[in-house]
């Protein structure tokens, strides 16, 4: 049995919209923000108590990179892996990783804008050096991106799902006006059907309510 444990536009949409992808089958579990992660029974999944994590036979492992690479090693037929000794093989791992340095940012926002609710939980000087910062990892992308479709010059691959992901959640924070290859990439990976499954259906638990957080104005 192969099965997903997932929170509605958190990282783990990375690893559903994946699994779409690849075209496998699977149990999804939907779990809630609102009620605590942390707790003795889940963490016999995910010792942090995060999601996502994956279960597929006698394997349990979390870490979206981690279930990324498990996923394309494991059914390479996919094509949406770049093995060692393919050309693109280590720019395929960077890219992967490069996912989660744009991820740091996206949750440190996340937590200003819409975990920590009320105004003086929040640090407002903290709120703006991460929204420079994310924007500096997203003008990478735009020069990475310029001449092709995807992070890689050969089509897409799941790093692309990794990447996508974070441009999803980084354009609530960052407009991307100015970053014309990023926001076509955007709206690429959002026509792709698999990402579109991997979004959260009419009235599942959203984690963003608005389209775009601005800044405080202090
Ligand atoms: N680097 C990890 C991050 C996982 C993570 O922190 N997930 C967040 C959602 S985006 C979570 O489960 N948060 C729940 C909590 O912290 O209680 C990955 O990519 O899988």
């Amino acid at each position: 049995m192969r099965r997903l444990h997932h929170g509605w536009e958190s990282r783990s949409t990375r690893s559903l919209a994946l699994l779409y992808e690849m075209g496998l089958e699977f149990e999804l579990v939907v779990h809630s923000f609102l009620k605590p992660l942390y707790t003795e029974a889940y963490r016999k999944l995910s010792p942090a108590g995060r999601v996502p994590a994956l279960e597929d036979g006698d394997l349990t492992i979390f870490e979206t990179g981690a279930i990324t690479e498990y996923l394309v090693t494991t059914y390479p037929q996919s094509g949406l892996g770049r093995p060692i000794g393919d050309a693109e093989h280590w720019q395929w791992v960077q890219w992967l990783h490069f996912a989660e340095t744009i991820g740091q940012h996206l949750a440190t926002l996340t937590q200003h804008h819409v975990v920590l609710r009320k105004d003086w939980m929040r640090s407002p000087t903290v709120m703006k050096y991460e929204t420079m910062r994310l924007a500096r990892t997203l003008a990478v992308l735009e020069e990475a991106l310029e001449g092709q479709d995807y992070l890689l010059a050969s089509g897409f691959s799941a790093i692309d799902t990794n990447v996508g992901y974070s441009v999803y959640g980084a354009q609530r924070f960052v407009r991307l006006d100015a970053l014309p290859n990023v926001a076509a990439y955007s709206a690429r990976l959002l026509t792709r059907p698999a990402f579109q499954k991997a979004l959260p259906p009419e009235g599942a638990e959203r984690l963003y309510l608005k389209d775009f957080y601005e800044l405080p104005d202090v």
